[in-house]
């Protein structure tokens, strides 16, 4: 067997491919883009709650906004690292996010209105990001797949905890009532776009599925998504703002309404409503933060040449 007949015949085995392992360029660099793109998400993700922070009802609510918050910038670096092992540096990875090259997800172009948001988020944002990663702990790349247990357990208290927020908002007063129909009314239809384009526009499934770094397509997740959501929202006393949601008999599947992709592209090409904003303030971020890597790296350094002294 060729080494690609080797790789791929690991990938058929379930056997986990390794940072040193011998893989096709292609695969690492899909690896790259993907886990890059999730680091970026899980970082730039930070920002539409970080807002809610200061602001939070009670202080219940903010040690819980504050540990969640935390743990992006955990999944952050666990997924910096992880990419790290493929050959590429911490440090090209942030500028090809401030450049515009790398991608992040499309949800977090949206902006943080009220404080029901932060309820709709972990529901449905880390809701729809559960349902696309629990099978990703168990892609083909060791690291990755490792990386995303931990991720993933994570992110089930995160929706549990938006949840329970909403539940609260909706056994409130009319005004809470209101404020969680709302944010479930605008949060609703970007949660359903973050699966991604479907199946016969989504250029990356195929190969993708093959080797085993995507288990289920774009479509498949997004369908599990909406049958969950659909009966959850009726606990809520909520609706959906979707009038073509029904249950179908005969798929065993809720049917839903068209997805705007026209908005969907339109944000991912930078175009949504705090596309910039976002950007804007990683790369203020970065620059502030410049004089702590310096510092780190200079640290660093004399505990090296003192080692050395000690060794000689
Ligand atoms: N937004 O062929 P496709 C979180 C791009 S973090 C923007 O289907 P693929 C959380 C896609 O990159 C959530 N771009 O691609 C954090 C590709 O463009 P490029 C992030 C999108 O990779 C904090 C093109 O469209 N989760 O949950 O096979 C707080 C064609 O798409 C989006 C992950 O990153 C989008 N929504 O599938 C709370 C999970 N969708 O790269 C929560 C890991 C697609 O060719 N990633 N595009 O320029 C994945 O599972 C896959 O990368 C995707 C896309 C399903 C997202």
């Amino acid at each position: 067997m060729n080494p690609e007949e080797i790789f791929q015949d690991k990938i058929d085995q379930e056997i986990k491919i390794e940072p040193k392992d011998w893989m096709p360029e292609k695969y690492r660099q899909t690896l790259i883009r993907q886990i890059s793109q999730h680091a970026h998400s899980e970082i730039v993700g930070m920002l539409p709650e970080g807002n809610w922070i200061t602001r939070a009802p009670s202080l219940r609510r903010k040690a819980i906004l504050i540990a969640k918050v935390q743990d992006e910038a955990g999944h952050g670096l666990y997924l910096y690292s992880a990419a790290e092992t493929l050959g590429i540096s911490r440090d090209e990875m942030i500028e090809q996010l401030h450049s515009g090259k790398a991608k992040y997800s499309s949800i977090f172009n949206y902006p943080t209105i009220t404080w029901a948001d932060m309820g709709a988020i972990g529901w449905l944002v880390d809701g729809a990001a559960i349902m696309n990663q629990v099978p990703l702990c168990r892609n083909s790349y060791g690291p990755y797949a490792r990386a995303m247990v931990r991720v993933c357990k994570e992110e089930s208290f995160h929706q549990r905890q938006g949840f329970e927020l909403l539940l609260h908002l909706s056994r409130g007063s009319e005004i809470q009532k209101r404020m969680c129909q709302d944010a479930i009314n605008r949060w609703w239809w970007p949660s359903v776009m973050m699966f991604g384009p479907n199946d016969d526009a989504s250029p990356h499934t195929a190969q993708s599925m093959k080797w085993k770094i995507k288990r289920f397509t774009n479509d498949e997740l997004r369908q599990k998504f909406v049958d969950i959501c659909a009966e959850q929202v009726k606990l809520l006393g909520m609706t959906l703002p979707d009038p073509d949601l029904k249950w179908n008999e005969e798929k065993q599947h809720y049917d839903f309404g068209k997805i705007n992709w026209e908005e969907f592209w339109n944000v991912v090409s930078g175009n949504g409503p705090c596309n910039k904003q976002r950007l804007d303030a990683r790369k203020k971020a970065w620059e502030e933060g410049a004089w702590v890597r310096e510092a780190a790296a200079a640290y660093a350094e004399k505990r090296k040449s003192r080692q050395n002294i000690q060794a000689a």
